[in-house]
């Protein structure tokens, strides 16, 4: 196992402090690396706020220089949180349903397929973007045909390659939910966006403005988590074709697999709060106003909850994994992203017998004392088809 491991880059901070220290745009983020410590905090919304003024600071890294909108309803605490949350529950369990279902395993069908067809396959361009790019159609409930765009502005939407906030690529984002939005409203129909222009609250319409700051985080929050899950899924099965095996023989587990993936895979490795208060997390001193962030993915190895927490245990019976995060701001698209990873995993025991992973380049994420590798920049495989 070596392609598709995820080190562990927190174990030794975890075991000794508890926490992490990073500099983020001269902004100090105390990062809390066991998994208590992480629930605790996430629980205590009081002292360790989301939303407050300044928008796009609780993301590491900060997007205040790239957004000005607040994202809903993230960037919010409770009691206004719950009321817009209230709103949103029914539509992203969507996933559940069998039509949805059908559609989505409809879609990935075709993609594994295809890609079996060719020699080579880059799989986070050529597989996991088209692939999360297709089923968030099915999320917004809009025609297929309206991911070839998404799939153009490449892994992330405020990324590139030559800088990590790109304001100009943010910008393509913000004017392009603004015109669906436009568009919806003179021709409304089923989607995603004409709910929304037809939501009311506390009394009044949704404001176009409240209804840009839902999509942005659907569009944002949704697409570098996905596409990183299913790329970690396809370098693990290539290397682990007795796992793919397994889990042919015994279909029943692949819900546990599924969860063991994103315990092992954390895409979201962390998310930061702000302090209302002077306090303190594990016996550190917190300054008010100042920045910490909840680091799922070292929760998520904490030895003191997990056995073995760096293998893949496929059927792993206690898994009280925070990949989703915890408390009141737990993942909203997670049964979108449950259903993506399940409907794979489906599709491969049934078409592919094995794959090979030709070349890689990791994707590592660096958090000054920390590096952590949350998937690849690219990776090409060839896809072998199960007779
Ligand atoms: C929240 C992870 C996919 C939309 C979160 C949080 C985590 C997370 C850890 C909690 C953030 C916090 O407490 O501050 C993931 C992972 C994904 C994934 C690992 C894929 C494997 C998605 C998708 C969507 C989505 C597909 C929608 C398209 C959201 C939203 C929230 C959220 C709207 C905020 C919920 C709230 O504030 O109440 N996600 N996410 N996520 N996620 Fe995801
Ligand atoms: C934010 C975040 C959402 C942020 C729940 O997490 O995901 C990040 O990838 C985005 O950059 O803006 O949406």
């Amino acid at each position: 196992m070596k392609v598709s491991r995820i080190p562990d880059p927190f174990e030794k901070a975890r075991k000794e402090k508890g926490i992490g220290h990073m500099n983020d745009q001269e902004d100090h983020v105390q990062m809390v690396l066991g998994l208590k410590d992480v629930r605790k905090t996430a629980h205590n919304w009081k002292t360790f706020q989301s939303g407050g003024s300044e928008i796009g600071r609780i993301v590491i890294p900060s997007e205040q220089k790239i957004r000005d909108i607040r994202q809903i309803p993230f960037e919010l605490d409770p009691p206004e949180h719950g009321e817009y949350r209230q709103l949103l529950e029914a539509w992203f369990k969507r996933p559940q349903e069998a039509g949805y279902q059908k559609k989505l395993e409809q879609q990935i069908g075709t993609l594994v397929h295809e890609v079996l067809k060719k020699d080579s396959v880059e799989v986070v361009s050529e597989f996991a973007l088209p692939l999360q790019s297709r089923a968030l159609t099915l999320l917004l409930n809009i025609p297929y045909a309206e991911s070839e765009l998404w799939i153009a502005w490449g892994v992330h939407v405020f990324r590139s390659e030559t800088t990590a906030l790109d304001k100009d690529k943010a910008n393509v984002l913000y004017k392009y939910i603004d015109d669906r939005i436009d568009n919806a409203t003179a021709n409304p129909g089923d989607d995603l966006y004409s709910v929304l222009l037809d939501t009311d609250i506390n009394g009044r319409k949704l404001t176009k403005e409240e209804i840009k700051g839902i999509l942005v985080l659907t569009f944002a929050g949704g697409r570098d988590t996905v596409i990183n899950m299913v790329t970690n899924t396809i370098a693990y099965f290539a290397e682990h074709p007795e796992s793919l095996q397994k889990l042919r023989d015994n279909p029943d587990l692949i819900g546990r697999a599924v969860e063991e993936f994103v315990r092992y895979f954390s895409p979201l490795t962390q998310m930061g709060r702000v302090a209302t208060e002077d306090t303190q997390i594990c016996a550190h001193a917190v300054k008010a106003n100042s920045r910490v962030s909840l680091c799922w993915a070292s929760a998520n190895r904490d030895e003191r909850v997990f056995d073995t927490p760096n293998d893949i245990v496929l059927d792993r019976k206690l898994n009280p994994h925070l990949g989703f995060g915890f408390g009141h701001h737990k993942c909203l698209g997670a049964t979108h992203a449950r259903q993506v990873l399940r409907t794979l995993i489906q599709v491969l025991i049934a078409n592919v017998a094995t794959m090979t992973v030709l070349e890689y380049k990791e994707n590592i994420e660096d958090l000054d004392e920390f590096k952590r590798k949350v998937g690849f920049n690219s990776i090409q495989v060839k896809f072998n088809r199960l007779s």
